[in-house]
């Protein structure tokens, strides 16, 4: 790298998922970053940023931030030990724990950041793959886990997520989310504020449905208020309005579906007069919904945070998408579109028919596995219920489920149990301070990057590449390094062998999908052409060469390819295209609606629909959550520039609550629940509906042990998660339900 002394250089931010780009100065002999701004000719963002653009600047400058691995001593301090220590004996305990114990003794947990880093994605495949434990568990399981379920069913393909079209909707319903100030989750796009207004300059209409009127809602055209949790009972309405009218028209996809008159009667009952007072949604506001959303030429239903972690997180996301489908709307330019990223496969994939549910169950209560993945809700058991087959040692990585999983607190009771932990953190914080060791890594200025998750949920296609800026120090390692160390070690193997594995691994499947749409690539001649490499680089290089914009080593030169990337930075890929049929990988490429895991959630909500209760105690509450644009979940507290001013872990209420229970504004709520209680200050708001309290997560830095001082002065406050039960759960994907949680709330 030649970086001379105040550089300029372009990068894309790598804190949220907008991916803006930025144009960073850098003096790179003090290894200083000296400004953050957005790139003007950056082709999605034109030199938008928010806040958060500095974030990885002041994470980098932390001087709290680990920069050496720590292993605790018997005294609860830490203490720095080499990579060399570290790595073995990580690798003899694990490998002593698997050998008495068996594979699932080992368990995971990987959290949010980790979509940030390209290098551990890919290496962490490698380590997932070896580990081989059934005992994975991850952020998504309080995030998109809901949405995944519903593309295996209706796509075949998890990680297939429709996007809306934003910049081409004539009408955008957005339900459970709040781009405004999220910057949009499943829904890459820079600059949300111009791109809604822009929908109502051409004409179009923004509808927001929420418990709260929401810093989205301000922007839209009309905001309607929803009961938490009664999403699916209003969407099974809706779907009930469009067959009664004749209007479901689904367009280049009529002969993919199969079960539609079975779903028309599964929506019998559900009418837009007999759900509301279920979901506080009127009648009359649901009918001219359904008739604006079917008569408008194009139209956008999105569903994000808000849909998933909820009583009937699985079904509610599973009927916006299929909303889209019966109106035509889905898969067609201005509706809800499949992006195609350049590491994709050049053509269609294979059929997967594999079940992607029950193949395993959890230990304690026997709950499925979904996608692979256990609910994280249920770690703690998993780990604490005694005998042979618990789990004995975690490996986190950026992940800090001590405050983001429901009932976190006994979750981190439930680590000090553990016989081995190993935490892959840049900090010492709530979660990792119960490790044995903790390995931090580059910072987002010490590595290169190329964003692979999110060039799959950007509304339109691009590619980039962010490059290094500073050399890290000779001791530091990037996240895929130490994790590609660790898999060595449970395998026997050096790094370097390791690496070599998960590249040749990449390249076999790049061959294959290559023959699929008929064109032979040699191995060794590929293999020959990276032979002096290493590292994350060349494995997406090869995917992207391969890919549908690629290069495909050679045959088309003006392709992409990694290389073209680093001279571009980032390049617009153009919008979103029609991909269906073709791409579907279901059986036979049919959508069927009437899958057994839809199946059994509509007749628990035809269960509940029939017996349904209004809550009776006059302190009975729904907890939802919110963010806020300078947080990002639990792990940005520690910087001063973003915890100045008010205190945000406030409890919002109505002020009609405040009054019948007493609560003043500025004053304290006691907030209780089966598995704890906090006591939080109180905003009175009345943007949030009546019955329905708001906490935000990611607070709650109280422990002692963490070695995050700026957080725990400035903004300790509590967290919520400590307060929702993470017993009930979305049975269809095990997702936790952190909106719409049952509490009671007092004056304290
Ligand atoms: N009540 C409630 N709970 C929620 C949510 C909610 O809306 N309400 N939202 C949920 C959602 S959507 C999510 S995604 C989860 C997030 O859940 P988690 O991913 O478990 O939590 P984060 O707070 O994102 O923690 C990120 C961790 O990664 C570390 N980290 C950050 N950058 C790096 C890096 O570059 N390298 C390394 N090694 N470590 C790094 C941070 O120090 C921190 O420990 O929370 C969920 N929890
Ligand atoms: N500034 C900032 N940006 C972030 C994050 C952050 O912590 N801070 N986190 C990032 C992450 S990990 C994610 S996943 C995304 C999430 O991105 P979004 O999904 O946009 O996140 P939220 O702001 O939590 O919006 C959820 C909305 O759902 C509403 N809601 C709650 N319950 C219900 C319900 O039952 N029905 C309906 N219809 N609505 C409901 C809430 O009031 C809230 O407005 O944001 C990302 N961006
Ligand atoms: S919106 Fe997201 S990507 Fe853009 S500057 Fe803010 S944090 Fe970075
Ligand atoms: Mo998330």
């Amino acid at each position: 790298m030649n970086t001379q002394v105040n550089q300029t250089i372009k990068r894309t931010c790598p804190t949220c998922e907008a991916c803006c780009g930025l144009l960073v100065e850098v003096d790179e002999e003090a290894q200083r970053i000296l400004s953050v701004q957005g790139d003007p000719d950056d082709p999605r963002s034109h030199g938008y940023v928010c806040a958060k653009s500095q974030a990885f600047r002041y994470i980098h400058e932390d001087p709290e931030r680990l920069r050496q691995p720590v292993r605790k001593t018997g005294n609860g301090d830490w203490e720095a030990i080499s990579w060399d220590e570290a790595f073995q004996t990580i690798s003899e305990k694990l490998n002593v724990i698997r050998a008495e114990s068996g594979k699932d003794a080992i368990a995971l947990y990987v959290g949010n950041p980790t979509g940030h880093i390209v290098d551990c994605q890919l290496y962490l495949a490698g380590l997932m793959q070896s580990l081989a434990t059934e005992r994975f568990f991850s952020a998504g399981t309080v995030d998109q886990h809901p949405q995944q379920m519903g593309s295996f069913v209706l796509y075949g393909e998890e990680w297939k997520f429709p996007i809306p079209d934003v910049d081409r909707t004539d009408y955008f319903i957005i339900m459970g989310a709040n781009p405004m100030v999220s910057q949009g989750s499943l829904m890459s796009a820079p600059d949300i504020e111009r791109r809604l207004k822009a929908i109502r300059e051409r004409g179009g209409k923004v509808v927001v449905i929420d418990p709260r009127y929401t810093e989205t809602s301000a922007l839209a055209d009309q905001h309607i208020y929803i009961r938490p949790g009664t999403d699916a009972f209003m969407l099974m309405a809706f779907i009930n309005e469009m067959f009664a009218n004749n209007w479901v028209t689904p367009g280049h996809l009529a002969d993919s579906i199969d079960g539609l008159a079975e779903l028309r009667a599964a929506v019998l009952n559900y009418t837009a007069d007999s759900t509301a007072s279920i979901t506080g949604v009127e009648a009359n506001t649901l009918r001219r919904l359904v008739s604006e959303y079917c008569a408008a030429p194009t139209a956008a239903a999105y569903g994000r945070i808000g849909l998933c972690t909820q009583e009937y997180g699985t079904l509610a996301s599973w009927l916006v998408d299929v909303i889209s489908l019966l109106a035509g709307k889905l898969d067609v330019p201005g509706g809800m579109m499949f992006p195609r990223p350049a590491t994709s496969a050049p053509g269609p994939g294979a059929p997967d028919n594999s079940p992607h549910w029950g193949r395993w169950k959890s230990r304690v209560r026997g709950f499925p596995e979904t996608c692979g993945e256990l609910p994280a809700n249920l770690m703690a058991e998993e780990i604490t219920a005694p005998g042979d087959d618990r789990v004995r040692a975690l490996i986190t990585i950026c992940g800090n489920p001590v405050l983001s999983v429901p009932n976190g607190k006994e979750i981190r009771e439930a680590l000090k149990t553990l016989d081995f932990m190993v935490a892959l953190d840049i900090y010492i914080n709530e979660t990792s301070s119960q490790a044995d060791i903790i390995l931090p890594s580059t910072t987002q200025a010490e590595q290169s990057n190329y964003d692979m998750t999110f060039t799959g949920t950007s509304g339109r296609n691009f590619a980039n590449y962010s490059p290094q800026m500073f050399t890290p120090p000779p001791d530091m390692r990037t996240m895929g390094q130490t994790l590609c160390t660790i898999t060595a070690g449970l395998n026997g193997i050096t790094p370097e062998q390791m690496d070599d594995f998960m590249f040749e691994g990449t390249l076999d499947n790049v061959i294959a999908q290559a023959e699929r749409v008929g064109r032979e690539l040699n191995k060794e001649t590929i293999k020959a052409e990276y032979q002096d490499q290493s590292g994350w680089e060349r494995i997406i290089d090869i995917m992207v060469r391969n890919g549908p914009y690629g290069d495909a080593f050679g045959e088309n030169p003006n392709g992409l390819s990694l290389a073209r990337l680093r001279e571009h930075g980032v390049l617009d890929l153009g919008p979103m295209t029609q991909q269906l049929p073709e791409l579907l990988k279901t059986e036979g490429k049919r959508i069927r609606l009437m899958h057994p895991l839809i199946t059994t959630e509509l007749e628990r909500i035809d269960r509940d629909f029939a017996q349904r209760q209004q809550q009776h105690s006059e302190h009975a509450m729904l907890l939802i959550g919110r963010r806020h644009i300078r947080d990002m979940n639990s792990w940005l507290h520690n910087i001063k520039q973003y915890v100045r001013g008010k205190d945000r872990c406030t409890m919002m209420v109505h002020s009609s609550d405040a009054r019948r229970l007493g609560l003043q504004d500025g004053g304290n709520a006691r907030v209780s629940s089966r598995v704890g209680e906090a006591i939080v200050p109180v905003e009175v708001n009345d943007g949030i509906m009546p019955g329905v309290v708001s906490i935000p997560h990611g607070f709650g830095h109280l422990y002692e042990d963490s070695r995050q001082g700026l957080a725990n002065e400035l903004t300790p406050g509590i967290s919520c998660n400590d307060i929702i039960d993470h017993e009930v759960l979305d049975t269809a994907s095990g997702t936790s339900v952190v909106n719409g949680a049952r509490v009671e709330v007092y004056a304290a």
